[in-house]
């Protein structure tokens, strides 16, 4: 097997100095959500692990994830995809096409079997047989099974690979689902939101790629460190909701001066991701701050709990917010051990989603 570079040899090659390799370390550690005493294990997993092989497919979905993930400013897109990353295969990003791309899919993940990161976007399409999703004249069903076999760990970017997402919005006529129980039973870094917030992208990928091991988990398979606090925790207009003052409709006083969106359908209390305090397009704005109310975009379900302008009856009422904070506070330090179960119960519920197609052909 050949020797692949690791980043520090990468910079080099490049003629970069060691003072813009630290500051590239001091970046990717505030990146992935580490304290500033992982530093040292930054930079010496970044001069010693050899650059992760990545291939990255598409199911079903809009390609909102990937339109994301190249906005991505720290680091650049451009950056991870050329010089932090080996990416060997992408649907969207790879010039290739045709029968050489996909003979190409087949040698990287038998050359690197074992080895590299798997990145799925989009839901899989489990009705008559997959036919719904094709990719390369296969279903994406059979894509997705043959290259998790062989990968070291598999990230479920958006909430469509994650939860199934639009397309599983009911009556779900392909009978999209996660990507979770078609892995074999490997874990999957879920990352919701649809699409996920670039940099959580990104810090995501350069975790499992520097430190060889997937970030900690929440109970739902979520990275801790980018969706451990409700949007609700983390918004500026929260002293708005702490004193009772909301905008009734997006046109009155109260929405022109910023109040708290609660009464308009907002999903912030019972939503986790880093919208508000890392926020979008370089920390410029984030759904609320732009004032529309947060959908909830990286909830499971949330495609089917409309209408988003109202507040739907499973939320509670105005004063359970925080009621409904503490419930799923307690899910997510019940975290880690619950994701092993539910590996195995994934495993059953694949089973279960491919029968429940076949009782349906009979
Ligand atoms: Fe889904 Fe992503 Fe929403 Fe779109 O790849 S999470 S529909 S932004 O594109 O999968
Ligand atoms: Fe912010 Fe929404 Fe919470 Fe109001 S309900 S404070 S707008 S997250
Ligand atoms: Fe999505 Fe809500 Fe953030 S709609 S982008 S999780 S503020």
């Amino acid at each position: 097997m050949e020797k692949r570079e690791s980043l520090w040899e990468a910079y080099l090659k490049r003629g970069l100095s060691r003072r813009s390799f630290l500051k590239g370390c001091v970046a990717l550690t505030s990146l992935m959500g580490l304290s500033t005493d992982m530093f040292s294990k930054v930079v010496e997993a970044a001069e010693n692990k050899p650059l992760p092989v990545v291939v990255w497919i598409h199911g079903h979905e809009c390609t909102g994830c990937d339109e994301s993930f190249i906005r991505s400013a720290s680091p650049l897109a451009s950056d991870l995809v050329l010089n932090n990353i080996a990416l060997e295969y992408d649907h969207l990003l790879s010039a290739a096409c045709g029968a050489p791309f996909e003979a190409h899919l087949d040698e990287t993940i038998t050359k690197y079997n074992g080895q590299y990161i798997l990145a799925v976007e989009g839901a899989v399409a489990t009705k008559a047989s997959g036919v719904h999703c094709m990719s390369g004249g296969h279903t994406f069903l059979h894509l997705l099974e043959k290259a998790a076999k062989g990968a070291a760990a598999i990230i479920a970017y958006g909430s469509c690979a994650a939860y199934g997402g639009i397309q599983a919005a009911a009556p779900n006529p392909t009978g999209s689902a996660g990507i979770s129980h078609f892995v074999g039973g490997k874990p999957v870094v879920n990352v919701p939101g649809c699409p996920p917030i670039p940099e959580v992208m990104t810090g995501v990928v350069m975790h499992v790629a520097l430190f060889g091991t997937i970030p900690p988990l929440d109970g739902d398979g979520r990275p801790k460190q980018f969706y451990g606090n409700r949007i609700h925790d983390t918004c500026y207009r929260r002293p708005f909701f702490d004193a009772g003052m909301f905008a009734e409709t997006y046109d009155d006083a109260g929405s022109k001066a910023g109040w708290c969106l609660y009464k308009l359908g907002c999903r912030g209390p019972e939503t986790y991701n880093s919208c508000g305090n890392l926020r979008w397009w370089q920390g410029m704005s984030y759904p609320i701050q732009s004032g529309a109310a947060c959908i909830g975009c990286s909830n499971a379900h949330f495609w089917d709990e409309a209408p988003f302008s109202a507040r739907l009856p499973q939320y509670g009422k105005i004063g359970d917010a925080d009621k409904i904070g503490v419930g799923l506070g307690v899910l997510t330090a019940a975290g880690v051990g619950a994701h092993a179960v539910a590996s195995i119960i994934q495993r059953n519920s694949r089973d279960n989603l491919l029968e429940s197609e076949d009782e349906h052909k009979n």
